[in-house]
């Protein structure tokens, strides 16, 4: 019997076979062995399941993965595979509360597109833009507010959702969105990702959470990743907010891909194998100067590319 991994906790696996029926199975055996824990068998992936003579059910092989959203994870020093086998990358931020972190957003598109995924940018609690007070990004000292933010990610060609759980707009595009192939949502905790989808599929109930008063940050509220299969034809990913993430596996010379605006200026360098860092006659460098690329996105990409080992 085949099916997919929806859910999983404890070392209990929620698979829902093609047939239609739900399992609960756990992994023993050769797998168990042969693989690292925490990527064994993670939402989204394709598995054999085998009942035995007890009635208990096993998951006895993982098929190969088509796609993976994969993190840093916790210490730095393993990957984190979040989903499986999706298309598309959904990063969520909040217009406010928690306010956007240019730098995150960066990080989330990235991973998308280093791993060959769509990535969508959602700005989320549009209903709270109006009245935000954006403190200037730290390293560029200019004010960045929610629709700075939708104009700047737009420009560069990302397709951009403006979604208010509280006035409903948007929630319209964002279920065409997720209506075709496989989607997973990840961002910020707080981001309002679990309350998106209980607004586009009423009587999913999902645990959303208070942000905490103090702080405006989210309280984790999402522990595990689930996988749901939406009335309207899709399959999305429900993962945990973080408040840190890092990219997994990405050589140095791979992130100008995650950073498309780059491109046209990049003919212009002088040096085919220039890394846009520090290298004389840079087209990219040129563009940054005469601000036809964005200096936080630049920064972006100088850190990720210090902390993949690069240049
Ligand atoms: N004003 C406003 N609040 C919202 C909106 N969407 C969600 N919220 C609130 O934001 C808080 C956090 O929402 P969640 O859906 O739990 O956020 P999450 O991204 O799933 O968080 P984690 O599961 O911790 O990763 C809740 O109190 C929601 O009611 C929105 O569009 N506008
Ligand atoms: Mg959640
Ligand atoms: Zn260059």
């Amino acid at each position: 019997m085949t099916g997919t991994v929806h859910e999983s906790s404890g070392g209990v696996y929620r698979v829902l076979l093609d047939s239609g029926e739900w399992l609960d199975a756990s992994i023993r055996g050769r797998l168990k062995r042969e693989v690292r824990k925490e990527d064994r068998v993670v939402i989204g992936d394709r598995v054999r399941v085998a009942v035995g003579r007890d009635g208990s059910s096993t998951i006895e092989e993982v098929r190969p993965r088509r796609s993976e959203v994969v993190r840093r994870g916790p210490g730095g020093r393993h990957p984190k595979v979040v989903a499986a086998n999706v298309d598309r990358l959904v990063a969520v931020v909040a217009a406010a509360r928690p306010s956007p972190r240019q730098a995150l957003v960066d990080r989330l598109l990235a991973i998308g597109l280093a791993n060959q995924l769509e990535a969508v940018l959602v700005v989320n609690k549009m209903d709270l833009a109006a009245d935000v007070h954006v403190s200037p990004d730290p390293r560029t000292a200019r004010r960045v507010g929610p629709r700075d933010l939708v104009e700047l990610y737009r420009s560069i060609g990302f397709q951009v959702l403006e979604t208010s759980v509280l006035t409903g707009e948007g929630l319209t595009s964002l279920c065409d969105l997720l209506s075709s192939g496989s989607s997973a949502l990840v961002g910020p905790s707080g981001a309002g990702k679990s309350s998106l989808l209980n607004a586009v599929q009423p009587g999913l109930d999902l645990r959303t959470g208070e942000l905490s008063h103090r702080q405006g940050l989210g309280r984790h509220t999402t522990v595990n990743a689930r996988l749901i299969t939406l009335e309207c034809g899709g399959l999305v990913a429900d993962t945990p907010g973080f408040s840190d993430i890092g990219m997994w596996g990405v050589e140095p010379r791979d992130l100008e891909q995650c950073f498309p605006e780059f491109a046209p200026h990049g003919h212009a360098c002088r040096f085919r194998t220039c890394s846009h860092l520090h290298e004389p006659e840079c087209g990219v460098k040129e563009a940054l100067a005469k601000g036809a690329i964005d200096p936080a996105r630049y920064d972006s990409y100088r850190e990720l590319v210090e902390e993949a080992g690069g240049p």
